[in-house]
């Protein structure tokens, strides 16, 4: 039999993405070939993967980018057919809740019917054993919105409250509905808020420890955010990963709520990021009501139970250990910027609009 058949090989939409840097990386160590969509951009968006995509002993070799789109079927078959994954991770979405409300039929596409798109050029497929791909869905504690019960569990009824929202209800249902119809290896990781280093600018968390970086480093004055009371259940994005691919390894399919179980207002952040640094966030911090959204999110909570008895779900970081390794992370940021320029380099920073 040819050495390459067994080879497990997983292709992961999103993959420039915060969590899709990180799940190409815990791939890559367990041996993995993995194939990334990437989407076009006139600038580059790869950023997060340079680094293993520059190891000369995985790019091209155990590593692999290609152009495609959620919103193009047809790309999206030609990849399949090409790639013949045996693990399929759909990570790939317009993924910001705010900027949903400004382009919701965009996000419907790319969040919602992408995943339908995906899921249609992997429902035939048969891998060289002829068992079905492994298919994990993004789907989200957006999902919950206004919520019905708290805390939420894989049974709490959805209640969207955004174009985004609902469009991952979309996403999700149609996931489990080619589960139950087609017989897929399907799964829905219902994933509460999850932050890093790595995480996009313009989600609060990194809005809040970029500035703290700047604000400390004396190249920013103010923070500007909107609502300040929000609740969220925030965890280690590193750890939410590795429970992508731990129920891709389960027998069988199902839908997991992953998420601490603790939950803590966009305030508490602030106050805790700005005193890692010894300062007061009530000096820096103000209001534009240009940061608040039609219809909120008021408090989300996770209850994680079945992740922890079925996956062995484990938290690794904690809330203040998470705020302090994202301040730590963008401190160090800040200081290289401030040294480029001192020595009279520009460095372009941008106020986040989101
Ligand atoms: P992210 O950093 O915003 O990454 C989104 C990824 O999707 C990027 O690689 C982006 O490409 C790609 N993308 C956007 N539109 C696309 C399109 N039309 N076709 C193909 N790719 C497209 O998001 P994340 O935080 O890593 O989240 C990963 C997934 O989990 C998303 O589906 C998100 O909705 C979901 N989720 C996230 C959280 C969380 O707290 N992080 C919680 C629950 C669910 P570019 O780099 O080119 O923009
Ligand atoms: O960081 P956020 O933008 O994340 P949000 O809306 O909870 O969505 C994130 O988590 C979802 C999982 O629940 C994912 F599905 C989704 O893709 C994304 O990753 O905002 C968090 C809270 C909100 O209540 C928002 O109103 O922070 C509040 N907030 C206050 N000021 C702000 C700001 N959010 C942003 N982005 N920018 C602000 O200035």
């Amino acid at each position: 039999m040819d050495a390459t058949m067994n080879q497990k090989r997983a292709l992961i939409t999103g993959i420039t993405g915060q969590d899709g840097s990180y799940l190409a990386g815990l791939l890559l160590n367990k041996g993995y070939d993995v194939h990334g969509l990437v989407r076009r951009s006139s600038s580059f968006n790869t950023g997060r993967i340079d680094a293993i995509y520059q190891d000369p002993h995985l790019a091209g070799v155990r590593l692999h980018l290609h152009y495609a789109d959620l919103t193009d079927a047809n790309s999206l078959s030609r990849l399949v057919r090409q790639i013949e994954p045996t693990e399929v991770y759909n990570l790939g979405a317009q993924s910001h809740v705010r900027v949903s409300f400004d382009q919701p039929i965009y996000t419907a596409d790319a969040s919602g019917v992408g995943a339908l798109k995906l899921l249609e050029a992997v429902r035939d497929y048969r891998d060289h054993s002829g068992a079905p791909v492994r298919y994990y869905q993004a789907s989200s504690s957006e999902m919950f919105g206004k919520v019905v019960e708290v805390p939420q569990t894989e049974k709490t009824p959805f209640y969207p409250r955004s174009p985004y929202g609902v469009a991952k209800v979309y996403a999700h249902w149609i996931t489990v509905n080619y589960r139950e119809s087609y017989g897929l290896h399907a799964s829905c990781g219902i994933l509460f808020n999850h932050e890093s280093p790595r995480r996009g600018e313009t989600f609060v968390t990194r809005k809040i420890t970029r500035a703290v970086g700047r604000i400390h480093c004396g190249l920013q004055k103010k923070l500007y955010l909107g609502n300040l009371h929000a609740k969220r259940d925030w965890g280690f994005a590193g750890d939410y990963v590795e429970m992508m691919w731990r129920m891709l390894q389960q027998d069988q399919p199902d839908d997991y709520v992953v998420a601490t179980g603790e939950t803590h207002e966009v305030r508490e952040f602030c106050e805790k990021a700005f005193a890692r640094v010894g300062l007061d966030w009530r000096d820096f911090v103000e209001i534009d009501p240009r940061y608040l959204r039609p219809a909120e999110v008021d408090l989300l909570l996770g209850d994680p139970t079945k992740a922890k008895q079925k996956l062995g779900w484990e938290p690794t970081v904690t809330f203040d250990e998470l705020v302090a390794m994202m301040v730590d992370a963008d401190l160090e940021l800040a200081q290289r910027e401030k040294t480029l320029l001192d020595a009279g380099h520009s460095v372009t920073f941008k106020t986040s609009r989101d």
